[in-house]
């Protein structure tokens, strides 16, 4: 493994916490970030932006760790579109998330089908969180809807998993406890938060369930929403991050470790004057942050400029 040139320790005297320059990933382009807490590791799933991408061109998914999120290892493709054998294979693999369950690890990864291409959502496995995963369907685990992607998984504490995606609705499903079925039917979140375009992030803090989503388009802030259930009703809460000239997109990913609250996301800073709005070759980028005591989140600067 090489380690990634990107961590610039910011240390104004003892007390501030040491952080890596944004964007952290300077040796790929990458979005969509899905950081994972397991063990005294961050490990950081993105989707990967092609060197010379006009658009979208994104065929595998990379993964970073960190154990004190100034240093950043880089682990290589975690996985590609091969795994799943059904699936276009030249481009489409999107925004994913990778939970852990019972030692197993659940990669949820958007990818393409078809001629014109329809979005679906695949599940693969692995024994541990550097994969390798395979694909147990053989086949997608979401299908037959418009805009699914940006899968985002919550496992609630009394078991329940759901899976949310979706792009510019919001779906939910109860997952099995195999984690590679579901039941029930999927449901659409009519009531979606103010502004809800794509990007769900679902997690629970302190009894309270959070959805982070890229907010608004075109460009895109971070927005969130509160609920005292994981199936809503969910309350706006605020921008975590406005939208700026410079964010065409945007995809939260939001995670406590080591005693600190981080939410990643994406910018298109990493050599800007080549890459200019919507080439899609985009940069994950990071900030920390501290809850308020009533668990809301305070608004933070673009990606800590
Ligand atoms: O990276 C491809 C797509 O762009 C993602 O699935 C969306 O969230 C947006 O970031």
């Amino acid at each position: 493994c090489i380690a990634v040139a990107v961590a610039v320790a910011v240390s104004w005297g003892a007390c501030l916490p040491a952080l890596a320059e944004n964007p952290i990933i300077q040796t790929n382009f990458t979005a969509d970030p899905a950081p994972l807490v397991h063990g005294d590791t961050v490990y950081l799933y993105t989707s990967h932006d092609q060197d010379d991408a006009q658009g979208f061109k994104m065929r595998d998914w990379k993964l970073y760790t960190s154990k004190d999120m100034v240093n950043w290892t880089d682990r290589g493709t975690v996985a590609d579109l091969s795994i799943f054998a059904w699936a276009n294979q030249d481009n489409d693999a999107w925004a994913p998330q990778v939970v852990e369950r019972n030692g197993k690890f659940y990669l949820y990864a958007p990818v393409t089908v078809g001629g014109s291409p329809r979005n679906v959502i695949g599940v693969a496995v692995a024994d541990s969180p550097l994969g390798p995963f395979k694909d147990p369907l053989g086949r997608p685990l979401i299908d037959r809807g418009e805009g699914y992607f940006d899968p985002t998984v919550l496992i609630d504490d009394d078991g329940q998993a759901y899976l949310y995606w979706g792009n510019p609705n919001l779906w939910y499903v109860r997952l099995d406890r195999d984690m590679i079925s579901y039941s029930g039917k999927i449901e659409r979140i009519d009531a979606k938060p103010k502004n809800y375009q794509e990007g769900p992030w679902v997690y629970k803090r302190n009894g309270k369930y959070y959805l982070a989503y890229a907010s608004t388009c075109c460009s895109e802030g971070i927005g969130y929403a509160m609920s005292d259930t994981p199936t809503g009703p969910w309350e706006y809460k605020g921008q975590i991050m406005d939208p700026t000239t410079e964010s065409t997109g945007n995809h939260p990913g939001i995670v406590d470790f080591k005693g600190k609250s981080y939410v990643f996301g994406f910018s298109y800073r990493l050599n800007f004057a080549e890459t200019p709005l919507h080439r899609e070759r985009r940069s994950v980028s990071v900030t920390d942050f501290s809850y308020r005591p009533d668990g809301t989140i305070p608004t933070q600067p673009f990606w800590n400029t």
